[in-house]
Parts: C-alpha cells; structure tokens; sequence
C-alpha cells in the first residue's frame, strides 16, 4: 500500500485496486457553445481543471492503472432522456437541440467528445451516463467489481453536480474514493470549495481530498 497527504486524513491504496475515474471531461462543459454554456455559465471557470488531470492521467497510466472515463448523454432518439431532465430551466436551447458542437449532450456529436487534452487511449473503458451519476443505470459497478478495484480517484466536472453524485454513489457502494481539488471545477467558486468541504467533513463522511501534487509524489 501506498500513502497519499490527504484530508481529512492520508488515503492508502495501491495500484492494483485502484481506478482513476474522470468524470464528463466534456466539451459540452468545457467548450463555448455546448451544455454548461445554454444553462448560462461561463465554460472557462472549468478549464484550470484539465492541465492537472492531463498530468495525473499520465501518472495512472504509467503506474499501470486502471483508467475509466464517464461521458453525461443521451441517445439520438432521447429515449433515455427523462421528461423532467429535458424540460429543466425552460432554457431556449436544451438537451437534443443543435448548438455550435452538434446536439447538445447528444451522443455522437462532437460536443459530448471528451476534450482532445484528456482523450483516452484504447483499451480504456467509457461509460455512457444518462445522469449526474456515473453508477446510475451504468455498468461500472461491474466493471469495477469484475476487477477488483476497491478505492477510486476521482477527477472531473463539475464538483457539486457529477463528480459529488459519484462520489455519494460510490461511497454508499463501499469504494473508497479520493478526490483532486485542483483536477475538479464548478460554474460557481462558493460551491468548488462547499462541495469539496461536504466530502471531506465529518471524518471524510464522502471521502478525501487532496492536491493532484500529493498523488504524484505519491507515483513519483
Ligand atoms: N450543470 C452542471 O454543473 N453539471 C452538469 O450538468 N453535469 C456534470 O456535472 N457533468
């Protein structure tokens, strides 16, 4: 076992049963003229996360890891689309309609494309999420299960919607989860630090945080 300076204490793990998860690393979240942007945000709150998650993707890889990467979508024909999930906002332009990258959250169209930094490689599993939720109507939870994985680290967008239901859903399933502030971003400053704060409190109720720097001394 490994150890990781973490909060609210050190995170151990080994390389063998540990997965790194990155979460809708999307351009439809990180891109003008995608899903984050029709809801109304600024996409570039979002950016500082993908030149430290680039660094701990090349880590993992070389420490033999395994590495999953979950896309937020739908289906062409929206049949995996809730009522209440399209219809959310009353936004002039919602989830299947055509934007500057294609149909937004639509799989298939280059605005659900992970973005070019943080591409994954073959052999990497990608895990098509109708949700906020990675394991909700997914098959990670076997995929995990089939391998062995027991704690994952987790990086992604955006801290209190994808990556904090992930997290809560990955807890309630016994994976010990580690998440990288610096490799995490929100459309809202005052959530990134509540959201992280609502993991790590009550002696890391979700989970832990810490620094991408402190996994990759930890590989180093
Ligand atoms: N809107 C927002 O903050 N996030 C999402 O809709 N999806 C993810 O977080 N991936």
């Amino acid at each position: 076992m490994q150890s990781i300076v973490a909060e609210p204490y050190d995170f151990a793990f080994d390389a063998a049963t540990t997965a790194l998860v990155i979460i809708d690393m999307q351009r439809d979240f990180l891109e003008p003229g995608g899903f984050g942007a029709a809801l109304g945000n600024d996409v570039g709150l979002l950016r500082s996360a993908i030149a430290p998650t680039e660094r701990v993707l090349r880590a993992c890889r070389a420490a033999g890891m395994l590495v999953v990467h979950t896309r937020e979508g739908h289906r062409p024909d929206l049949s995996d689309l809730a009522p209440a999930k399209r219809v959310r906002g009353r936004f002039p332009t919602g989830i299947g309609d055509l934007g500057p990258m294609g149909r937004i959250l639509v799989r298939g169209e280059p605005g659900h494309d992970i973005v070019p930094e943080l591409a994954p490689e073959p052999g990497e599993p990608v895990v098509d999420k109708p949700g906020k939720g990675a394991f909700y109507a997914t098959d990670l939870e076997v995929m995990l299960r089939s391998r062995g994985t027991a704690r994952l680290i987790v990086c992604g967008v955006t801290t209190e919607v994808c990556v904090n239901t992930t997290v809560r859903e990955a807890n309630d399933r016994g994976f010990d989860c580690l998440v990288l502030e610096d490799c995490t971003g929100s459309y809202f400053p005052e959530f990134q630090q509540a959201a992280l704060d609502m993991i790590k409190a009550q002696g890391g109720i979700f989970g832990f945080v810490a620094p991408s720097a402190a996994l990759l001394s930890a590989l180093a």
